[in-house]
């Protein structure tokens, strides 16, 4: 166990944020931009995937989301008005490069000029994820994550874009939560491109994170001057019992969900015991001497999402392989449990057993079926007690001593909730889809007054004075 980032912080019991905490809201480019056929934009897996029967529920897809390509300008006024001083939003890859390499498509590469641009005149720090999921279509077309070529194309792509933005971005993610385009997009099927085949799901991971490398080497020979990171969706695993057996099932899920990702990039190996676990289905075969190196390239900080925390049992069925999670006694919407003290849990757990890496919460969030009420007003008490408990949590583990030195709800606004559709919100704005009327929610508000209380536009004046 290493010890924690002894950095010492102005802290006290009212909670002291350090100087340039970045408080924000996140987004993700195909779930709010729309305008899926302008200026040149090439398909991604995810139009391909929304546009399949079945696939999404109720066939929504992401033509026209929050129409925020649009919209931009009044949605970062929003922004404003909600007084964050960061925004999390991901580039399109398929705007930047329409077939995923080639020739760039300017007119895509300018909107997220533009966006960066009215960002800035808002003092609003932008921070860009490269790859959010949306792969281009032609990519997939050439075998997608399972060909080892598309992490080239995303390290060419990462470099274009950051050519481009380079000088007025201060905080990069390369990939948001490989997790689900490895495992959901590639064993559950649930996501694009919607493979069920665990060998593929294997290799998809790794190309993944080998991107991630490339991408950061790339932008580390071009120069980057703001900081370089991912994103992780890591979850809270424990036993459900000191059974052996459930112990064992709690050890699986956490290297299945969390340590397959952590350990690569940040211990630049895959766990000793992940080669037992995918006997038979892979012998990993995919990777080349260098890629853990590449893999676990230097990082300026750290991202974690943080949504679900589980116990784990034993699976009756495949005792020796699987685990079982144990049913949430209150779940949400999205059948998950609502636990801040998980997200605590993780923030030390990075801190303590892998990185002195400084930590953002990039995104945490809940889905409710939100609605209008006759005063015109969206009463999501729910979602205030999670972000305030959720804050409360990672506030706990920051006065213990985690370099925590960010936090992003999602989302901003409610968007399409890929294989949910729209009917999961997600956002602090009620997006009403009919007249895209943006109405803010209690959360809104709520974060709005917590915002003030912590001064989070104050270090920005500070600086710039
Ligand atoms: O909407 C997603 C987001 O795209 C990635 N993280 C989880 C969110 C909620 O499910």
């Amino acid at each position: 166990r290493r010890p924690l980032n002894p950095r010492k912080k102005t802290m006290n019991s009212e909670n002291t944020y350090p100087p340039g905490f970045l408080w924000g809201a996140a987004t993700a480019a195909y779930q709010i931009e729309g305008a899926v056929a302008e200026d040149g934009r090439g398909p991604s897996i995810w139009d391909t995937f929304s546009h399949r029967a079945g696939a999404v529920l109720r066939g929504d897809t992401g033509d026209t989301a929050c129409d925020h390509y649009h919209r931009w300008e009044s949605d970062l006024d929003l922004l404003v008005e909600l007084g964050v001083n960061s925004y999390r939003f991901s580039v399109a890859w398929s705007r930047v490069l329409p077939t995923g390499a080639g020739p760039v498509n300017q007119a895509g590469l300018d909107f997220y000029g533009r966006l960066v641009d009215g960002l800035l005149e808002r003092d609003i720090v932008p921070m860009v994820t490269l790859y959010h999921w949306d792969l281009p279509q032609a990519l997939q077309d050439v075998g997608g994550w399972a060909n080892r070529d598309t992490a080239d194309r995303f390290a060419d792509y990462a470099g274009i874009v950051h050519r481009s933005l380079g000088d007025r971005v201060p905080y990069w993610l390369t990939l948001n939560e490989p997790y689900c385009s490895a495992f959901v997009g590639h064993l559950e099927g649930r996501h694009a491109p919607g493979i069920r085949d665990e060998a593929t799901a294997v290799t998809a991971l790794h190309h993944l994170l080998l991107a991630h490398g490339k991408g950061v080497q790339t932008l580390r020979a071009d120069g980057v001057t703001g900081q370089v990171g991912i994103t992780l969706n890591l979850t809270s695993v424990r036993a459900g019992s000191e059974a052996p057996e459930d112990v064992a099932a709690a050890r699986r899920l956490d290297l299945y969900e969390n340590r397959m990702f952590l350990d690569p990039i940040l211990r630049g190996e895959y766990p000793a015991d992940a080669r037992a676990f995918y006997d038979g289905v892979t012998g990993f075969e995919f990777v080349h001497d260098g890629d853990l190196e590449t893999i676990s390239a230097p990082l300026d900080y750290f991202g974690v999402n943080y949504y679900e925390r589980h116990a784990a049992v034993a699976d009756p069925r495949d005792p020796a392989r699987g685990w079982a999670k144990v049913p949430p006694a209150e779940p949400t919407i999205s059948g998950i449990s609502v636990e801040p003290v998980g997200l605590k849990e993780i923030l030390h757990r990075v801190a303590d057993e892998y990185t002195t890496l400084p930590l953002i919460v990039t995104e945490t969030g809940q889905a409710l079926f939100d609605y209008v009420d006759p005063e015109r007003e969206v009463n999501d008490a729910e979602r205030v007690h999670f972000y305030r408990s959720h804050i409360e949590a990672a506030t706990e583990a920051m006065n213990d001593g985690v370099d925590l030195v960010g936090f992003f709800p999602w989302s901003f606004m409610d968007n399409f909730e890929w294989a949910w559709g729209y009917g999961h919100r997600f956002g602090m704005y009620f997006v009403d889809y009919a007249t895209q009327e943006r109405i803010p929610k209690q959360s809104a508000h709520w974060y709005a007054s917590w915002l003030r209380e912590v001064g989070a536009r104050e270090p920005l004046s500070a600086l710039r004075a």
